[in-house]
């Protein structure tokens, strides 16, 4: 398993990235830190300059891990379970635009928050109707450019729709696309899962990428997650990934990305 941290390539509201404000100076640090790889949050991929981003992951020795999606929808509201027409349209448009780039680079896209939520007053199995419909003109696509989606289950707290691996991987079955696959993200499993080591066990076989973070949402180590479990469950399940840190900068960027490697590469490297 490696190590990646995820930045923004723009400034965002969302809490949960170390590094949002000045992308270069985010990709020298992880370097220099010595993380393996980034995974970027793009709003728009039209907004990356992608000779310049070539170029920044060459200079700083760093792989493109994957690419979240979620901040079209924080950011501007697209989603696969809206209910207009024409902003599902929108989402699965931009969600191909994130799988153009990703082609590039020969990696994952991440449907997080993108894929929406049944609002108040709606049916949910119409909102899981829109959602898996836009799930299927992307996955078409993505398989078309040889790129995997991967689905991450969210807390209760940011989504009514698919909580729980369990759930991600009836929905991965139901559209049976080989570039389909589970994101499993520690933060959202100790919410949501009876036992986080045994859904890393159950669903070995789906598992496409990871989110890491302690169950308060700071680095590994700055909560109560069992971190050693965690690792050799993932070891044990066949896991030879990324470990991406989506983390709360607290109490600094900087140390909150320096604990990441001090609690989990000793782990890593001891497995
Ligand atoms: C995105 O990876 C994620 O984990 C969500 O919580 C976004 O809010
Ligand atoms: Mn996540």
């Amino acid at each position: 398993m490696k190590l990646s941290i995820v930045i923004s390539t723009h400034p965002t509201d969302f809490a949960a990235l170390a590094y949002k404000g000045d992308f270069e100076a985010g990709l020298k640090n992880a370097s220099q830190l010595g993380y393996d790889g980034v995974e970027l949050a793009i709003r728009n991929p039209v907004d990356v300059d992608y000779d310049q981003l070539v170029y920044l992951l060459q200079e700083y020795g760093l792989e493109l891990v994957a690419i979240g999606t979620g901040q079209a929808y924080l950011q501007e509201g697209l989603s696969f379970a809206h209910p207009a027409e024409s902003v599902r349209c929108q989402a699965v448009t931009r969600v191909k635009q994130h799988i153009d780039l990703a082609s590039c680079f020969g990696t994952k896209v991440i449907i997080g928050l993108l894929r929406g939520k049944v609002e108040a007053g709606m049916d949910k199995s119409q909102c899981l109707g829109w959602m898996k419909d836009c799930f299927v003109q992307c996955l078409t696509y993505a398989a078309k450019n040889d790129t995997t989606v991967v689905i991450e289950p969210l807390n209760r707290y940011e989504t009514n729709l698919i909580n729980t691996a369990g759930e991600a991987v009836e929905l991965i079955k139901e559209l049976s696309f080989p570039n389909f696959q589970l994101l499993l993200d520690s933060f959202h499993m100790n919410i949501e899962e009876v036992s986080i080591e045994e859904t890393i066990r159950d669903y070995a076989a789906y598992i496409g990428h990871v989110h890491v973070a302690d169950s308060n949402r700071w680095a590994p180590g700055f909560g109560h997650l069992d971190f050693s479990k965690i690792i050799a469950a993932l070891e044990k399940a066949g896991y030879v990934g990324y470990l991406s840190a989506e983390i709360i900068p607290q109490p600094d960027p900087d140390i909150a990305v320096r604990q990441t490697l001090t609690c989990l590469r000793p782990m890593i490297h001891a497995l």
